[in-house]
Order: C-alpha cells, then structure tokens, then sequence
C-alpha cells in the first residue's frame, strides 16, 4: 500500500521526495522515477535520476552535486582516462559499483523494477523507487547540433546547444510497469505528486510512457503538479533556456498549461502569487506557498502543504 506517491526527475525532484520521506512512514510513499536520461555507457546501464533519488533517499548522496554518491574515489575513471577511454561522464568507484550490479542483474533477465528493488533494499531504503516503466524510453534533443542522446546534450555538450525539440524513442511501445499502473489506479492513493523536475527533460519522459496520461486523468487521487519556475527563474539547470529554445515564457502558467490536461492543482511559490488567478482560469485549482527547497525543513513543509493541498481537492474533487 502506497498513499502518496511523487513522479520524479533526478535533483530537484529529489529535494521533493526526501521532503515527502521525512513526512510518511513505513511503506506510505513511492518515488517514480524518470528513465529518459538512462544509457549504455562503457558498457554499464546507467540510471541516473532512478540512483540520484536512491542515493538521496538513503543519505549517501553528494550533496554539493545532488548526484553521485559521498566520499566517493575516481580511480577507475582517471585509470580509464590514462587508458584513452571516455571520461567525459563521471562514474566514481563506489557508483560504478552500482552500475556493475545493475547490468549484470539486467543481463540475467530481472526486469528494472525488481533491480531497483534490490538495490533499495541494500540500502536500506524505507521507501520505494520504481522505474516508470521497464522498456526503454530514451530522452533525444534534436538541437542546432543535431540530434543528441539525453547525456550527450546534458552533460557532455553542458547543456549549451540550442533545443528545437525533444523526442522519447521507444515510448510508442513501451507501458506503465504494473506497480506503477497498480498505484495510479489504486483507490488507497491519496495523492499523486509531479515534482519541480524539469516538465520537458524529467516529466514529460513519464507522461510519455505508454498509458501514463489515461492513467493519471483517471487516477482516483488528485494530480498536483509544483512548478520548478520561480519569479521568471529556474530553480536549478536548464529549464529556462529550454523554454526560452521553445519559444515559451519562463513562467509557472506555462508549466500549468504545459501539464493541464493531467492535472487537479497546480502549486506555485508566494513570489508567483499573482499568476493564481490564470492558472485557476486553467480550471485547475491553485496554491502559492514556499516552493524553494534550502534546507530539509524546506523539504518537510513543501512536501506537508502540496499533501494537504490533494486531500483538500480529494474532498472537493469534481468527478474523483
Ligand atoms: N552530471 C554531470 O553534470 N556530470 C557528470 O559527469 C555526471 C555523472 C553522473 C554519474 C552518475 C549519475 O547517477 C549521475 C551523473 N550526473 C552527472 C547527473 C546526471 O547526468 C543528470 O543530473 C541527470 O541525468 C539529469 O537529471
């Protein structure tokens, strides 16, 4: 059983799943996590949002990155470096650890999910992480540079080509794992969570998942989604360029409406407050609260305000 369960990028919607963890206990949260950005890389399958949240999750992450792992040691890297390998993505030693397991469990035919599992329970993890999805579904930029893979724009390319568009290959095929549709559609849901993650790199990667928008417009739970714009600003990465590349106005209206057709609520930070009014005119219902995320307290009342925010529209749902 699950009542509250957050969808999730890597960083930022990280900071939001740590704060819903602080607030639920035992097994009352699932973390869903993006898969997009997952990749073959020196022959390791690498997940980063689903390790950024499970490192996050189990207090072992770097926290002046906010991915990779604490007191971490780079010798196989620099080895592979001295060796002419590709260094330009940086696996530490306790990470490829990680990686190493992942791939070989993968291999013996364990779907990502049941992986994920195992390494959650490693670690000790009081909640779950489940992949959206076990096919692959991979994020591509199609930039002035011509047509990326997720990492190779992101972190290789640091984010700096100019973003025409963005393409998920293999959703078309791909579905929902069963966790991840059992929970949409379970009634003991009370609330389901789209994180300040990047709608167009983290969240849209999700929600173009084979069966994830029916899911969610016919979930039992009120969809609330938190902007990660503030006062004409990203929160952290490259959200506001991206939308700048797309033509759109750095603003939580243009989130709102990017999510619309999804959502219950919509959470926008007290620096916003006078966009409530256009994003109600959205016919969704609205809050303006802190969404800026410093400390864990931060985290804890964010994660406290959007969860009664749902149970208010629980109440007052139309049609739920
Ligand atoms: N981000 C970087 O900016 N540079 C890196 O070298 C890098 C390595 C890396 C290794 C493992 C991992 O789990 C994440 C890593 N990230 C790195 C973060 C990651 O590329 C992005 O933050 C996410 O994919 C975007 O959510």
């Amino acid at each position: 059983m699950s009542r509250l369960v957050v969808l999730a990028g890597g960083v930022g919607g990280a900071k939001l799943a740590l704060g819903c963890q602080a607030l639920c206990m035992g097994d009352d949260l699932t973390v869903v996590g993006n898969v997009g950005d997952d990749f073959h890389h020196c022959g390791l399958r690498i997940c980063p949002d689903l390790d950024t949240l499970m490192y996050t999750l189990a207090g072992v992450v770097n926290t002046e990155t906010g991915w990779g792992r604490a007191d971490e040691t780079w010798t196989c890297l620099q080895t592979l470096a001295d060796l002419g390998g590709e260094d330009w993505f940086q696996l530490g030693d306790r990470d490829l650890a990680v990686h190493l397991l992942r791939t070989a469990e993968l291999a013996k035919g364990r779907t990502l999910t049941e992986v994920t599992g195992s390494l959650c329970a490693a670690l000790d993890l009081p909640t779950r992480v489940l992949p959206v999805t076990d096919a692959s579904v991979a994020t591509r930029v199609i930039s002035d540079q011509g047509e990326l893979a997720f990492q190779e724009y992101f972190v290789r390319e640091r984010a700096e080509p100019i973003v025409k568009s963005i393409r998920f290959a293999g959703a078309d095929e791909s579905a929902l794992s069963p966790e991840v549709a059992g929970l949409l559609a379970s009634a003991t849901t009370e609330a389901i969570l789209i994180a300040p993650s990047n709608p167009w790199l983290s969240i849209d990667p999700m929600l173009a998942v084979g069966g994830m928008r029916e899911a969610l417009r016919n979930a039992p739970a009120p969809v609330v989604a938190i902007s990660p714009i503030v006062n004409g600003q990203a929160i952290k990465g490259p959200t506001a360029k991206i939308m700048r590349e797309l033509s759109l106005d750095v603003s939580p209206l243009s989130v709102a409406r990017h999510y619309r057709d999804v959502l219950d609520g919509f959470i926008l930070d007290s620096l916003d407050q006078q966009l409530a009014a256009d994003v109600s005119a959205e016919g969704l219902a609205v809050l303006a609260c802190q969404t800026i995320m410093n400390t864990l307290a931060d985290k804890k009342t964010l994660a406290q305000a959007a969860r009664a925010f749902a149970a208010d529209l629980r109440v007052h749902a139309k049609g739920k």
